[in-house]
């Protein structure tokens, strides 16, 4: 695309236009001090290939020419229908610089060289969006909008009623930020209908189906193809390691629950990761930095196999995953044979504190009760029930937390 000489006299406007794809809400994007933000002043620096900002506070913010050239906000750059950028860096040439920047109305007004094009940036996207000075914490980090707990955390304050959260934005809201922010949530006194589940999935996203079906049945069943189809206690775990991508979000919804046992455990992987780093910071390490492998061939037709490591980390440290399940952990072959007894140990000590009951809360479900994990973070697990006394039946299936989250920023939006 030509984007050669274009008058941008009205950019206020139309960034106004398209401002409303471009001002996430999200609380987690410092929106508040965003908008508090005020510029004092603009200068080009660095021969035209930056500016530097000073804000009401005193503090500076550099950005680079080609950074706010391909960020900006104007109708030639970005659709006024639906936000998303019309123009690749090609687009752009290489060699882009600030010919001028001055503040007009609290905005930053730019003109690049050579193509001579001029855009506005309100103040607070500027503040939004800067990137000088970040301070990256050490590696296993997790990002503010997470609360991390343990086995003290109130399960009244992750409670919700089942009917409310289907009926009322409000409360769709507060639960679906529970479980953005503790990694799950429950739900209680919902119908026991078979299937009920499916419209909890469906308030907020897409069901994930796989290989166990759009949702599936957890009962004691005679040639099960899962151990999760039995009376056995299961450790801790998160489900289907095995897949790449895992599935995000599982929902277990309860039938009946009147066998003795079988109440349910939840452990947040993030705190116990971040206390594996704190007691042992190489066998951390060992485990972000090897991957594991995950198998399960527990039906003739299926055959699924991964190679992750059990804590992930971002390329700048943040933790964004755990992959931890005994029953389908094969055999680990990535790891160089001079460290594989501190990998071993670092898995045995993870495996320790994932077991240390100051760490889980454990509840037994009513039938009608649910709950949703997020799959990469918190791990769920079940104590042993007597299959000879009562029943135990709960429905599970897999959805995945982009749509959750989606879900929750249009919540998030309509509420600001
Ligand atoms: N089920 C319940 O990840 C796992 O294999 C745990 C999964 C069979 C769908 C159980
Ligand atoms: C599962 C599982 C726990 C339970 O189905 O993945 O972990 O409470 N079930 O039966
Ligand atoms: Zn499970």
């Amino acid at each position: 695309m030509n984007q050669k000489h274009r008058n941008c006299d009205t950019i206020q406007d139309k960034v106004a236009s398209i401002s409303k794809y471009l001002y996430p809400t999200n609380t987690q994007q410092r929106p508040l001090l965003a908008l508090m933000s005020k510029l004092t002043s603009a200068e080009i620096v660095d021969g035209g290939k930056g500016v530097r900002l000073i804000w009401n506070d005193e503090s500076t913010s550099r950005f680079h020419a080609i950074w706010l050239r391909d960020n900006s906000l104007d109708e030639q750059t970005r659709s006024s229908s639906n936000g998303q950028r019309l123009i690749t860096l090609s687009d752009i040439p290489a060699d882009t610089t600030l010919s001028e920047a001055t503040l007009a109305e609290g905005a930053l007004r730019v003109r690049f060289s050579p193509d001579q094009t001029q855009c506005h940036f309100p103040a607070s996207w500027l503040k939004q969006h800067c990137y000088d000075s970040r301070k990256v914490p050490p590696p296993g980090w997790t990002s503010d909008g997470l609360t991390l707990w343990d086995s003290t955390q109130s399960l009244q304050a992750v409670s919700f009623d089942h009917a409310q959260v289907l009926a009322d934005n409000a409360s769709r809201r507060d639960w679906l930020a529970a479980v953005q922010r503790y990694g799950f949530a429950k739900l209680n006194q919902g119908p026991c209908i078979d299937g009920a589940l499916m419209e909890l999935a469906e308030c907020f996203g897409y069901v994930r189906e796989t290989n166990y079906g759009r949702w599936f049945e957890v009962r004691t069943e005679i040639n099960p193809s899962n151990l999760a189809y039995t009376g056995l206690g299961l450790q801790a775990h998160t489900d289907n390691p095995y897949r790449d991508p895992v599935p995000t979000l599982q929902i277990l919804y309860c039938l009946e629950n009147s066998a003795q046992g079988g109440e349910n455990q939840l452990v947040d992987g993030f705190h116990a990761a971040q206390r594996l780093r704190d007691l042992n910071p190489t066998g951390f390490e060992l485990l972000t930095q090897h991957c594991a492998r995950f198998d399960y061939n527990g039906s003739a037709d299926v055959h699924l196999q991964s190679k992750r490591p059990m804590i992930e980390l971002a390329p700048d440290g943040e933790l964004i995953g755990i992959r931890f399940n005994n029953r389908s952990a094969a055999p680990i072959t990535d790891v160089p044979f001079e460290k594989m007894e501190a990998f071993y140990a670092a898995y045995r000590q993870f495996g320790e504190i994932i077991n240390d009951p100051n760490l889980a809360i454990e509840f037994k479900l009513d039938p009608g009760d649910s709950f949703i994990v997020d799959n990469t973070r918190v791990l769920h697990g079940r104590a042993g029930y007597a299959a000879d006394q009562g029943s135990r039946w709960l429905q599970g299936c897999y959805a995945d937390k982009d749509s959750l989250l989606s879900h929750l920023s249009v919540l998030n939006q309509q509420k600001a």
